[in-house]
């Protein structure tokens, strides 16, 4: 029997999330990262040292020129993203990269081409649908208990700080459909179907921000289920809920509710079963972030699955084509009044 050789993977950009990919990466068995990149030297040196990676690069074109590498995972903002994936797929190496995929469609588009022509597998880091309580949701949907779903609401409402740790959230002229809306956009797809048309309305309510800090969409699915995707920064609770988020889905012999606390219900006309589908705290992790941290693992897990049996990742750069068109299909819906089909973009 022959044993599998450990995955060399070298991850660009060491800020804020990127912690946690190397929270996850460590705990996977088969994959290492050799090499980590930042163009802040002091951050560079910062996570090498926490994370004791010696062979450290502030140019992404060096590291790929010098070191032997299976995969690149990119966690830099999106600004840098289309360039780091063309130059990964110009070194013929299999490629991770946050989302959102890109600023534009057409970078998003380009960069799905530059990895088909290269050959190299491209994933995007869509982690929101591997959280425990989604994919526990998931197993419900398909378990037929609930029967055929005909109408879904997948929602997120805060009042988390969430500009402490990222401070570039409040400066973008968008924010909460690119930056979050997008996760529970693919969420929608993930539980209900793909979408071919959106409505969407914005606001912003907090005004020491630039974007939109509140979106409200209503999703018509291919298969014919109404969806409605609910995002908000700008609701403070009595019991801060964040980063949960809520699941409501109407089928044709039950219906299934995911709420606070990690609170699984499914009533059908035989009764109602209640059950908690929390997701576990790995030994790095911290509440309230848990939740995301686990879905990193999870997704870091699927990423080492299919590039050794040579599969295509779930959420690969042409799947997320889809998520991505919804983002910038609520913009275009927001700013027009207009719903948007998603065959125009
Ligand atoms: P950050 O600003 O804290 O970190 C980005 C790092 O990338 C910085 O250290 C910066 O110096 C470095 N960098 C930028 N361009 C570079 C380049 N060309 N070469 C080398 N280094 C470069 O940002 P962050 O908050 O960690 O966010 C990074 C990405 O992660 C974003 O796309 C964000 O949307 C995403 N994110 C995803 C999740 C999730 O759950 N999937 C959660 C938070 C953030
Ligand atoms: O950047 C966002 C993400 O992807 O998940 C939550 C977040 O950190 C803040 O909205």
């Amino acid at each position: 029997m022959s044993e599998r050789r450990i995955l060399r993977g070298g991850l660009i950009g060491c800020g804020f999330f990127a912690l946690n990919q190397l929270h996850g990466w460590a705990e996977l068995e088969g994959v290492e990262i050799a090499a980590i990149c930042d163009r802040d030297p002091a951050r560079l040196e910062a996570v090498g040292a926490e994370f004791g990676i010696a062979r450290r690069y502030t140019d992404a074109a060096a590291m790929l020129e010098n070191e032997t590498l299976d995969f690149v995972d990119i966690a830099t903002t999106p600004p840098s993203h289309r360039a780091l994936v063309e130059l990964a797929a110009r070194h013929k190496v299999g490629i991770i990269c946050q989302k959102p995929i890109a600023p534009t469609m057409a970078d998003a588009r380009a960069m799905v081409e530059a990895a088909d022509a290269a050959g190299v597998p491209f994933m995007i880091h869509e982690n929101f649908r591997w959280q425990t309580p989604i994919l526990a949701v998931k197993r419900a949907i398909e378990s037929g208990r609930i029967g055929t779903p005909f109408w879904g609401r997948v929602s997120f409402r805060s009042g988390f700080d969430v500009y402490k740790a990222q401070p570039y959230l409040a400066q973008g002229a968008r924010f909460i459909i690119e930056d979050l809306g997008i996760h529970i956009l693919d969420v929608a797809r993930f539980l209900l179907g793909d979408a071919q048309a959106i409505t969407a309305r914005t606001r912003r309510v907090n005004p020491a921000i630039k974007g939109e800090d509140v979106a409200t969409m209503m999703l018509d699915h291919a298969n014919g289920v109404t969806s409605i995707v609910d995002c908000s920064y700008a609701t403070p609770q009595e019991h801060e809920p964040f980063p949960e988020s809520f699941v409501e889905i109407d089928g044709d012999r039950g219906a299934l509710r995911l709420t606070k606390d990690y609170r699984l219900t499914i009533t059908t006309r035989d009764g109602t079963t209640v059950e908690e589908v929390a997701p576990p705290l790995l030994a790095w992790a911290e509440r309230p972030w848990h939740n995301i941290q686990e879905s990193v693992r999870n997704i870091q897990a699927h990423w080492v699955d299919r590039l050794a049996s040579g599969g295509t990742p779930d959420t690969s750069g042409r799947d997320n084509l889809q998520t991505f068109g919804l983002v910038q299909a609520a913009y275009q819906s927001a700013a027009t009044g207009q719903t948007v089909r998603l065959d125009t973009l």
